[in-house]
């Protein structure tokens, strides 16, 4: 089944065509430099079973692509689409003027600034064009492959299933490091 298909980023694309299973999410990021922190996402996305694709588009470099890509989403069956992007990171906003799908902003920090231009840039749409923006870097990119999960879960009972029990299981390591604590 598609939950076996362990999605490798080196063969997520050819094990999805194999299977021949349509991405849910779409994770697209500004720059290869920005994969260490993007990785985090699709480590939360492999863990709740749920295939992804990742691809580079940049809104600068490549608006092209980024606008191509934000425009088939929905109809290659992505639910959710998670962009990355530093410096002045308008990648995430640009994908969301061209799909009504959720997206979810990654800000990363890659300039000078450690991210703070990318928050910024990411969180500051303006209304009418919605970013759900999440921390910079990757705890950031961590919890937005968690929020993707979430949505999927709205009606997906067995990625909802695996969230509570990924709850559960931080939950038991909180409780055995205060038990440690006490010793
Ligand atoms: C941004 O510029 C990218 O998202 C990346 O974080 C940053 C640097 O890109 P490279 O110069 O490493 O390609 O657009």
């Amino acid at each position: 089944s598609w939950k076996d298909v362990h999605f490798r980023k080196d063969i997520g694309m050819k094990a999805l065509k194999r299977f021949d299973i349509a991405p849910r999410v779409g994770i697209v990021m500004g720059s290869d430099s920005d994969l260490a922190v993007m990785d985090e996402a699709a480590a939360m996305l492999k863990k709740f079973g749920i295939p992804y694709e990742m691809t580079v588009a940049s809104a600068h470099r490549s608006p092209e692509k980024a606008m191509t890509f934000a425009v088939q989403a929905q109809e290659r069956g992505m639910q959710v689409i998670i962009a990355g992007a530093g410096h002045a990171a308008h990648l995430a906003g640009v994908l969301a003027a061209h799909t009504t799908l959720p997206v979810i902003g990654v800000p990363i920090d890659s300039s000078c600034l450690q991210g703070m231009d990318a928050l910024l840039s990411t969180v500051q749409m303006p209304p009418g064009i919605p970013v759900a923006t999440v921390s910079i870097g990757k705890p950031g990119a961590r919890n937005a492959g968690i929020l993707a999960a979430q949505m999927i879960a709205l009606t997906d009972p067995d990625v909802a299933e695996l969230l509570a029990a990924f709850k559960a299981d931080m939950a038991r390591e909180v409780a055995a490091k205060a038990e440690k604590l006490a010793k």
